[in-house]
């Protein structure tokens, strides 16, 4: 007699709708339905640790990933709101290590070394690290996964401490990159080698790698990484910023973070001056304000930083759909470039740099409106 066989794979739903379920569920912040749903899909009945690691990997990164970057689009797009994305985050937190635990009688016996994984100081970003833990324990790596900010002397003080293979650091936000590059001589100057990964180091790891760190875009890449085997860095490792980066030496960074405080002031007022109808804001609106120019001004540094005037178009142009999804026009960005382009006249990349934004950022509201 002939039975029709299923596989677990044909009996489970399809991805995509799970997704749209578990998206649903962590939009009404409904933390058991995630969680069963996480359970249900992690109980394929399979016996073999296998397939049962298989299953784990696929749910993080085809079914949990995805939901959290939704959270990302919807946020952007004013769709959700603020308590919204920080429940998402939480209970998808939670399904990882439901997860965990499912699966933990199914991880490899013998290890295929010990690796860090933390966020870079001031990065809170960990949930992307985490997926990237878990994903190289299933493949068989011993995790120190050590999660958001860690500040660079307790990280160097933890690989002396424990003699891990590698250290894998996670970036999600590119301001950041200037305490990543110190994260990163600081770990190479005692010898270990350092994988760089998330958003912050560039879509191709063009920053990760003009920080002479390797780099890999996903989980599946850090582990084949680590695999093939990560140079030991040389005895001689140890380095100011300006060995990597030349064009440091011109202090445009440096004067721009140091003068920051004082930029974003007489931006302010300079906006003020523009937009008389800010005198009757709120303090409330005063201080987002103050806040965006002060992250305008953190980019720029950054920019400089990398030498890279793409940073800084790119967030000024996710800056003003941000804005425009929030009926704030993105026009009232180009007095805050102004103003900068005015105090920072003296200094040749600074200028480019914000020219570059100022066109791009007409480009994009004549494209809007033709
Ligand atoms: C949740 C969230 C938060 C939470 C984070 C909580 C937590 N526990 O993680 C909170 C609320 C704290 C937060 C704060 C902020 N956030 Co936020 N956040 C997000 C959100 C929605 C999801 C992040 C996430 O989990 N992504 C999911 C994973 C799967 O992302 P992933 O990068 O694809 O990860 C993969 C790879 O990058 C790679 N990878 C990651 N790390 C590593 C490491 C190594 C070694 C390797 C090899 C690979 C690797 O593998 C991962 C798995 O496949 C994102 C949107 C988004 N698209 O990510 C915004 C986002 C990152 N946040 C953003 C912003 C602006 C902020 C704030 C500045 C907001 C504010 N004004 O306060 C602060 C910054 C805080 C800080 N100092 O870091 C922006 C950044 C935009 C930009 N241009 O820089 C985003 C993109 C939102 C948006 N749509 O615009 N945020």
């Amino acid at each position: 007699m002939t039975t029709a066989t299923t596989t677990a794979d044909d009996e489970a739903p399809a991805f995509s709708e799970l997704r749209e379920r578990l998206w649903q569920a962590v939009i009404d912040c409904d933390e058991l339905s995630a969680l069963s749903l996480v359970r249900a899909a992690a109980d394929t009945g399979a016996c073999d640790p296998v397939q049962v690691r298989r299953a784990a990997e696929r749910i993080l990164l085809d079914l949990i990933a995805p939901t959290q970057r939704r959270v990302g689009t919807e946020w952007a797009a004013n769709k959700i709101t603020v308590a919204q994305e920080h429940a998402a985050t939480a209970i998808n937190e939670r399904c990882i290590s439901a997860l965990a635990d499912a699966t933990a009688h199914a991880l490899p016996e013998t290890s295929r070394g010990r690796v860090v994984v933390a966020c870079v100081d001031g990065e809170w970003h960990a949930l992307p690290a985490r997926l990237v833990a878990e994903v190289l324990r299933l493949r068989g790596w011993r995790v120190d996964y050590l999660g958001a900010q860690v500040p660079t002397e307790h990280l160097v003080a933890h690989l002396h401490h424990t003699g891990a293979d590698a250290v894998l650091l996670s970036s999600s936000i590119p301001t950041h990159l200037p305490i990543a590059h110190t994260a990163i001589s600081a770990c190479q100057a005692i010898g270990v080698p350092v994988l760089a990964g998330g958003a912050a180091f560039g879509e191709d790891g063009r920053y990760a790698r003009a920080m002479r760190a390797e780099w890999a875009l996903d989980a599946a890449g850090a582990h084949l990484a680590l695999a093939q085997g990560l140079e030991r860095p040389k005895a001689d490792a140890a380095r100011l910023p300006d060995r990597d980066l030349p064009h440091l030496n011109d202090q445009e960074y440096t004067m721009v973070r140091r003068v920051k405080r004082q930029l974003v002031k007489q931006a302010l007022a300079d906006v003020e001056d523009g937009f008389p109808a800010m005198r009757d804001y709120s303090e409330f609106q005063r201080e987002r304000t103050v806040e965006d120019i002060d992250y305008i001004v953190s980019y720029l540094a950054t920019a400089l930083y990398v030498d890279d005037a793409d940073l800084f178009t790119t967030f000024v142009t996710w800056t003003a759909g941000i804005l425009e999804a929030r009926r704030v026009p993105a026009a009232s960005l180009q007095p805050v470039l102004v103003s900068l382009l005015r105090q920072l006249s003296d200094f040749p990349r600074a200028v480019s740099i914000l020219d570059q934004s100022r066109v791009a950022l007409t480009d994009l509201r004549s494209g809007q409106t033709s």
